[in-house]
């Protein structure tokens, strides 16, 4: 079993049984043998399910969810897709369809068990959580709809590759498709929506499938939206919706084929809604009937798919009823021979679960460049590494609210916008409109795109316009980008590179555009944090972010990007920074202050004030420049040599990153400290807009200075 391909799985259930001579050639349009293949593995998936519930109840599944009553629905579109060419983003019932695809009992039940062979996750995912890098079955995640953007990322990268066709890694077909799946519950979530504005503003070939089984988990349609998923769709242009009865394999084979023909063509999106049942609870952690009748559960069963599919299938001649009751006695036969193959398998090792978190680019910081050369300011620096990463790879991708320039048509008489800040200006002038593009004012669609094309191979820089508007991606980017390559035990990667202006200091900036807020994201594996304070360092930290192949949040201090002591000279091209490499910025041995971002400058003066020209204690300021990973080994060395420890930053003070910080220096310098651990940073409280409130909120030179120098009286 362990090697066998489904089209085997299938011969194996047929082989005894020739098909009668006096059976149809077709049925309903649809060749008899591709229905009776669909049969069979409409009864291994019913009997996966099955057996999955029967090894939960013997805690040796620890969570099962199943596909029953979605099987005709799934296997019928199956037919029309095509694996390892298409992309697919399915839905947790999809068991059906990942079977149609290639995917065989014997892979499903290593997840079921968690298996280290389990080829989707190594066992870190549960069950039905599928993925296949040799079929094109992205790495699925759990929350419900999340999958929708990147799925349009996913198709917008099929186009911009296929004309591209010698970008390094990437490779498109012209003409294949993105399946996306879903259930009627998960079309609440605001993500659906915002992937069906993108996929038909551009036209993209994205499938949807809502599989309506009339609940979601005990919350029934009604509860959900004012009328079908299909109704309430109706008002996107370009979108082709078709209704059908999924629990009707040859309806489903009827209806598909066409809408999905008009998605292969390229003229754009459609959308299936198909009813179809739940014969089984939702999962199980779920009693169903402690919301439905028996009677309701009777009546659904009178449609159940595979009742149905036998029904016909006996009607026609093709299979006696004895034949139909002895497909699936043998489909359960071949179930339970995968899980004997799957429980052999090798059992992961808790040594190895902390592998494929993130891997570091391997990049080696060259000595400091020269001084000389006219000084460019943060932000003028971020503009041109952009343009110059650009020219050197056409995978970079530029797109966020703004960051265009302008109309095509109106480049040669106006200036053009490129960014609110102007770090993207001339991008599109100089890369074009495929390159630097501006997208709707929606947080998740930016991030989420990202996260499709980034899979295809792509090298995205998305930008999220103010830092304090970064929420909506938080899903995009916390649960799906951060996860993938851990999820997916390595065989999928996430690169990307997600730009952010952040922070205050801004004197009318205010709560809603001044905010930090890294520790929050810098508390989430699989996430580089870039918090750059100077111009070389965001110059050489952008090269190594898009070396990397993980998803790096790149932080831009606006109040740094124009600020004189943050500019630098153009570093040369060979000029990079390692993540999790910081830098003493002023050399001491009386006090360690670690900080980074805007109060780097801020603990400099403070450093020079308590220095008084050589009269007074010499404080060391190391500035982090990326927060995750952090600098262990510079902070350990400096503090051993100081025995004092300051950490500054301008995040909030509670479960600010300087506590991190600070727990690991009282943890493991403990020894060494003549002092106890300090943190200057920001008041537990938003950014006010009135310049002395502002003040007082954000940690200043004085508070850093008096912080210090109370240590070192210590
Ligand atoms: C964002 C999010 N919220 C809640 C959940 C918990 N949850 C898992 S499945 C589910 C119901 C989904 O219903 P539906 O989309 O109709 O799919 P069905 O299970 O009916 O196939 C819920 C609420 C989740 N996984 N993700
Ligand atoms: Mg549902």
């Amino acid at each position: 079993m362990t090697d066998t391909a489904i089209t085997d799985t299938v011969a194996r259930l047929l082989a005894d049984r020739p098909m009668p001579d006096e059976a149809p050639a077709s049925i309903r349009g649809v060749a008899t043998s591709e229905a009776l293949e669909d049969f069979c593995l409409a009864c291994v998936s019913r009997a996966i399910d099955d057996r999955e519930i029967n090894l939960q109840k013997r805690s040796e599944v620890f969570f099962q969810i199943s596909g029953a009553g979605h099987e005709a629905l799934l296997l019928g579109l199956a037919r029309h897709l095509r694996p390892a060419y298409d992309w697919f983003f399915p839905y947790y019932r999809d068991l059906a369809l990942v079977l149609g695809l290639g995917v065989t009992p014997y892979e499903v039940l290593l997840q079921a068990l968690g298996s280290a062979e389990d080829p989707a996750s190594g066992g870190r995912q549960m069950p039905a959580h599928w993925g296949s890098a040799r079929l094109n079955i992205v790495t699925q995640s759990s929350p419900t709809g999340s999958q929708c953007l990147p799925a349009v990322g996913c198709a917008e990268a099929a186009r911009y590759v296929s004309r591209r066709p010698d970008l390094p890694g990437c490779t498109a077909r012209g003409d294949e498709l993105t399946y996306v799946s879903l259930g009627e519950g998960a079309c609440s979530e605001g993500e659906f929506w915002e992937s069906l504005n993108t996929a038909c503003t551009l036209h993209l070939p994205v499938l949807y499938v809502v599989a309506d089984n009339g609940y979601a988990i005990s919350v029934p349609t009604a509860d959900q939206a004012p009328a079908p998923v299909s109704d309430l769709v109706r008002g996107f242009a370009g979108l082709e919706v078709h209704r059908l009865d999924g629990t009707d394999y040859w309806a489903v084979r009827r209806q598909a084929a066409p809408a999905i023909a008009h998605v292969r063509a390229g003229v754009g999106p459609a959308l299936l809604h198909a009813e179809v049942t739940r014969p089984y609870s939702h999962s199980s952690a779920d009693t169903q009937s402690k919301y439905r009748t028996a009677d309701e559960l009777a009546r659904e069963a009178a449609h159940d798919p595979l009742a149905r599919m036998a029904e016909t299938l006996v009607g026609a001649g093709v299979l006696t009823t004895e034949e139909v009751a002895g497909v699936h006695a043998e489909a359960k036969a071949l179930v339970a021979d995968a899980t004997k193959a799957a429980r052999a398998a090798a059992r992961p090792d808790p040594a190895t679960v902390t592998d494929q978190v993130v891997r570091l680019p391997a990049v080696v910081e060259p000595p400091p460049p020269p001084d000389d050369g006219g000084p460019v300011a943060f932000g003028d620096a971020v503009n041109r590494a952009l343009h110059e990463l650009m020219a050197a790879d056409e995978r970079i991708r530029v797109f966020g609210e703004d960051v265009a320039d302008a109309r095509e048509a109106l480049l040669a008489e106006l200036e053009g916008k490129g960014g609110v800040f102007g770090t993207t200006h001339g991008l599109q002038r100089e890369f074009g409109q495929a390159r630097c593009y501006n997208t709707p004012l929606a947080e998740a669609n930016i991030v989420g795109r990202a996260v499709g094309q980034a899979l295809r191979g792509l090298r995205p820089a998305p930008e999220i316009q103010f830092f304090d508007y970064i929420w909506p991606a938080t899903q995009q980017i916390k649960s799906e980008a951060a996860t993938i390559r851990w999820r997916s035990n390595g065989a999928f990667t996430c690169p990307m590179v997600l730009r952010v202006p952040i922070g205050g200091y801004l004197t009318g900036g205010s709560i809603w555009h001044s905010q930090c807020g890294e520790s929050i994201f810098a508390h989430v594996p699989g996430l580089v944090v870039a918090f750059p304070s100077r111009a070389r360092d965001a110059v050489g930290l952008l090269r190594t972010a898009f070396l990397a192949e993980d998803p790096v949040l790149f932080c831009e201090h606006k109040h740094l990007l124009r600020q004189p002591y943050a500019a630098d000279p153009y570093p040369p091209d060979d000029y990079v920074v390692p993540f999790g490499k910081g830098a003493v910025r002023r050399p001491g041995h009386h006090l360690t202050v670690v900080t980074w971002g805007a109060t780097v400058q801020r603990s400099l003066e403070a450093a020079d004030a308590i220095a008084a020209g050589g009269e007074g204690p010499e404080v060391e300021i190391i500035d982090l420049r990326t927060i995750s990973p952090w600098d262990h080994d510079l902070v350990g060395e400096s503090v051993r040599r100081t025995g004092r420890a300051l950490v500054v930053h301008e995040d909030v003070r509670s479960g600010g990153w300087g506590s991190e910080v600070a727990a690991w220096i009282a943890d493991e310098l403990f020894s060494d400290l003549d002092a106890p651990v300090r943190r200057v940073a920001a008041q537990d409280c938003h950014v006010p807009y009135e310049p002395t409130l502002e003040r007082a909120v954000l940690p200043q030179v004085d508070d850093i200075e008096a912080a210090a120098r109370e240590l070192l009286a210590f």
